[in-house]
C-alpha cells in the first residue's frame, strides 16, 4: 500500500503559468533521501501536502499542489499557483514558503534563495512610497549619496547628549541623524524627549546651514506603540520613521506601511537579526528575499550591507540585492554551478533606495561607491565620531572623501588640501575593520 505521495509534487515537463509564485531553493537531501523525494517534499510541505496518502482527496485539490519543476544541482525550482495565496497577507506568504519546510528530516539543509513574484501578486502591496526619486528630492540631491550617522555608542546617551552628536554630524555636512537598532525609548533617553530635541537641534542646524536635515529615529515597539511614535513624527515635521523590520515582523511592517502612508513618512528599514538566518550559506533564508520582501510590502530605504565594512556580505551578494531592489526589471541570474537569482517586473512598484552601513569611515568610501553608485544611503557612524578632532570634523572629512571620488581624486591627493580628510586618514588609513 502507498503510504506516501511526495512525489505527486514533481513533474519536470511542468511549465509555469503567467500566475505562478515560482521560489528557489538550495537543498541537500539527508543521506538516503532522493532527489525527487526531497524536492517534493519541499513542494508539499509548503502548499498542499501532509506527509501520508489520505483517504478523502477530491480532484481539485491538485489545484493549490506546488510543483517542484526544476532541478540544477543542488537547486530545485517550485511552482506555487496562484490560489494559494491570500492577497496583500505577507506573513502568509512566509508561512507557506518559509515556514515548516526548514524543519524537515528529510533534508540536512534548504536556503530559500528567491522567488519570482507575478504582476497580480504583487499590484496587492503599496511597496516604496517614495522610492529613491521621492527621497533624493527631500534632499534636493543629485550626484552624491545620503549620509548619516549613528550617535556611537549605540545606547547610552541621554535624550540631549544624542540631540547635541546629532547636531555636530548636521553641521558637519551630514543629511541624516540615525537612531541605532536597539534605542528606542529608554529611562536615559526617552523617545519623546529625543524628538523634541532633535527638533530644535535640527531647526538650529538648518538655519545655520540653509540645507534641509532630517532623522530616521526609531519607532520600533508593538504595532500600537509604533502608531503612536509615527503620529509624533509627523506631528513634529519629520519625514521619515525607522523601524527594524526583522525583529518587528512582515505585519507590523505592513500595518504600518499604512499609517505612514497616512502620515506621509517614509521609513527606513534596520534589518539588525538578518544573520540570524541569512549567515549559514546553505541554510535559512537569503537577504535577497528579505530586500525583496520589504520591497513588496513597501520600505523606502534598507541596509544591505557595505561589502568593506565590520559586517559580513560579498559583492555578488550585495550587488544582487541592490539590483532587486531598485530595478524595474531584474533578470534571472546563474553560473554553471549556482543560481543566484530569479527574473521579475516590479511593474509599478518603487524602487527601495540601498543604505549601505556597519564599520564604514572615510578611507573605505571610494571601495563602497565604486560598488554601489551615488544611489545609496551612506551610514559612516563611529568612522566620524573617532575622528581625531571630532564629530564634526569626521562628518566633514566623510564628505570631503565622497567629493574625491565624485572627482575622481584619490583620497591621499585630495587630503592635501583637506585637513580633516587627511586628520581621518592618518587615524584610519584604509583599514578594512572585521
Ligand atoms: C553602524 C551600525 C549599524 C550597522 C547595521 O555603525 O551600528 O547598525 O551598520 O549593519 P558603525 P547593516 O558605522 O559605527 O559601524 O547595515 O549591515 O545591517
Ligand atoms: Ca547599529
Amino acid at each position: 500500500m502507498k503510504v506516501e505521495w511526495y512525489t505527486d509534487f514533481v513533474n519536470y515537463n511542468y511549465k509555469p503559468k503567467k500566475n505562478d509564485l515560482v521560489c528557489l531553493y538550495e537543498f541537500k537531501p539527508r543521506k538516503g533521501v532522493s532527489i525527487d523525494e526531497a524536492v517534493g517534499r519541499i513542494a508539499s510541505e509548503s502548499s498542499a501536502g501532509t506527509w501520508t496518502t489520505l483517504n478523502r482527496m477530491p480532484n481539485r485539490m491538485k489545484k493549490v499542489m506546488a510543483i517542484s519543476f526544476e532541478v540544477r544541482n543542488n537547486f530545485v525550482k517550485v511552482a506555487y499557483p496562484f490560489d494559494l495565496w491570500e492577497p496583500g497577507n505577507s506573513p502568509q506568504l512566509l508561512s507557506g514558503i518559509a515556514g515548516n519546510i526548514f524543519g524537515m528530516k528529510a533534508l540536512d539543509s534548504l536556503r530559500l534563495v528567491d522567488v519570482s513574484l507575478p504582476q497580480d501578486y504583487l499590484k496587492r502591496f503599496k511597496g516604496p512610497q517614495f522610492g529613491i526619486k521621492g527621497i533624493k528630492k527631500i534632499f534636493k540631491i543629485k550626484n552624491r549619496p545620503i549620509t548619516g550617522a549613528v550617535p556611537k555608542p549605540k545606547i547610552g546617551f541621554s535624550a540631549k547628549e544624542h540631540a547635541e552628536v546629532g547636531y555636530e554630524t548636521w553641521v558637519g555636512g551630514f543629511d541624516l541623524v540615525k537612531d541605532d537598532e536597539n534605542l528606542t525609548s529608554t529611562s536615559f533617553n526617552n523617545f519623546e524627549q529625543r524628538v523634541k530635541l532633535l527638533t530644535k537641534m535640527r531647526q538650529k542646524a538648518e538655519k545655520e546651514t540653509g540645507v534641509t536635515k532630517s532623522a530616521l529615529i526609531n519607532i520600533t515597539g508593538d504595532v500600537r506603540t509604533m502608531e503612536k511614535r509615527a503620529k509624533m513624527l509627523h506631528n513634529y515635521g519629520w519625514e521619515y520613521a525607522m523601524v527594524d523590520v526583522v525583529t518587528t515582523g512582515p505585519a507590523a511592517v505592513q500595518t504600518i506601511r499604512d499609517v505612514c502612508g497616512d502620515y506621509k513618512l517614509a521609513i527606513h528599514a534596520h534589518r539588525a537579526m538578518h544573520a540570524a538566518f541569512d549567515r549559514v550559506p546553505n541554510h535559512g533564508i537569503s537577504m535577497l528575499f528579505l530586500g525583496k520582501l520589504m520591497r513588496m510590502i513597501g520600505v523606502d530605504q534598507i541596509h544591505i550591507g557595505t561589502v568593506v565594512g565590520k559586517l559580513v556580505g560579498t559583492t555578488e551578494e550585495v550587488t544582487n540585492i541592490q539590483k532587486e531592489i531598485t530595478n524595474k526589471i531584474v533578470s534571472e541570474e546563474k553560473d554553471k554551478k549556482n543560481i543566484f537569482m530569479l527574473k521579475q517586473n516590479w511593474g509599478k512598484l518603487n524602487p527601495t533606495l540601498p543604505t549601505s552601513s556597519g564599520g564604514v569611515h572615510p578611507g573605505l568610501i571610494p571601495d563602497i561607491l565604486k560598488v554601489f553608485g551615488n544611489d545609496i544611503c551612506l551610514l559612516v557612524s563611529g568612522g566620524i565620531h573617532g575622528h581625531p578632532k571630532g564629530t564634526r570634523s569626521g562628518a566633514k572629512a566623510a564628505m570631503q572623501a565622497i567629493e574625491a571620488f565624485n572627482k575622481k581624486i584619490t583620497l591621499e591627493e585630495y587630503a592635501k588640501t583637506n585637513k580633516e580628510l587627511n586628520e581621518a586618514l592618518g587615524k584610519w588609513k584604509r583599514m578594512r575593520p572585521i
